[in-house]
């Protein structure tokens, strides 16, 4: 979580309740769909979210301002066992982003089972439960958000499921939702209503989330890197800004991609360039998508060395602690 700006009295909302404020983490397991969620909840975009686990790597603050209240949700990296330094700072940072807050949705994925016996001998993994353990530590109240429903059969094999889990935590609640076809949103808003504290909004409404928009650039030409590249590059390729021009009807934005070694280079720029042109262009009209407006991104890719696992290469690429 950042720091909690200072908060003066509430306004009461329409119906003469107070208005609340505050923060909401979202956390799991990689790929549980965090990011998903909470472009849902906001009703946009801001968060990149793809089909590979650990796509998420840095916090990001989201902010849902809802007439009764406004939540500053905070996007997290997926809690796993981490072997490189990249995923040893994305676990610290996603517990950071759960320090504090007014509430965590922890969120896991509905198993899809079919028959009955599985479902009578199914439990939480272990990954799963690591990540209960170490967020259970923080000691913030906690609500357990099922997701990906819609994958499933019916919702009665939900029952012993809910039942398994809650008899791992004294949940506040366990909710089932869908985020693609926003089932279980409303209930994870009245959680969220009941657990912020009354204050004024901690945020100015009209900012979408606490990242530039040089860091959501950056985010966007990551997201094509996993879409367009394999399975393994996009975990070694990371995204820094050298430039960001607004201009007056155009924005002109100049990023490198870093790659580990010098055989990853030639396979993020493809033949002829294919592979990197065609990255450049969605990425842009991702960035364009966020910001309303056209931009020009030129891309360079260059190789440094190991980066994933040296902590001061890491911080020069601009994953690095709050000071
Ligand atoms: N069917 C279905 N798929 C979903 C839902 N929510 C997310 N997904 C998919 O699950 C995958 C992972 O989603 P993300 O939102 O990136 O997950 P995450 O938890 O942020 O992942 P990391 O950042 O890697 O930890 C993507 O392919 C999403 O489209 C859902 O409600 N239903
Ligand atoms: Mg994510």
């Amino acid at each position: 979580m950042s720091e909690r700006p200072e908060v003066g009295e509430a306004d009461a909302t329409a119906d003469g309740t107070p208005f609340r404020a505050g923060f909401v983490a979202l956390c799991g397991r990689p790929n549980v769909g965090k990011s998903t969620l909470l472009n849902a909840l906001v009703g946009q975009d801001l968060a990149i979210a793809t089909r590979f686990p650990q796509t998420t790597r840095e916090r990001m603050l989201g902010v849902w301002n809802d007439e009764a209240f406004q939540a500053v949700l905070v996007d997290t990296p997926g809690i796993h066992r981490a072997k490189s330094e990249l995923n040893r700072f994305m676990v610290d940072e996603a517990l950071r982003g759960a320090k504090d807050v007014d509430l965590v949705l922890l969120l896991a994925e509905a198993p899809i089972l079919v028959d009955e016996e599985a479902l009578d001998n199914w439990t939480p993994g272990p990954g799963a439960r690591a990540a209960l353990e170490s967020l259970i530590e923080l000691g913030r109240p906690m609500v357990l958000v099922l997701t990906k429903c819609d994958r499933l059969p019916s919702r009665d094999s939900l029952i012993p499921v809910l039942a398994r889990w809650s008899e791992l935590h004294e949940f506040a609640a366990v909710i089932p939702t869908s985020a693609v076809e926003k089932e279980g949103l409303e209930a994870i808003r009245d959680q969220i209503l009941a657990h912020l504290p009354e204050g004024e909004a901690l945020y100015d409404p009209e900012l979408l989330s606490d990242r530039s928009m040089r860091w959501h650039a950056a985010e966007c030409v990551r997201a094509e890197l996993f879409g367009k590249l394999g399975d393994e590059l996009p975990y070694s390729c990371a995204v820094t800004i050298e430039s960001y021009r607004a201009g007056r009807s155009r924005d002109r934005i100049g990023a490198t991609v870093h790659v580990e070694r010098k055989s990853q280079k030639g396979i993020v720029i493809g033949a002829g360039g294919r592979v990197i042109k065609s990255i450049g262009r969605d990425a842009r009209a991702r960035i364009s998508e966020l910001t309303g407006r056209p931009c020009d991104l030129f891309l360079e890719v260059r190789v440094t060395e190991n980066w994933t696992k040296d902590r001061k290469k890491l911080e020069s690429l601009g994953y690095r602690e709050p000071s």
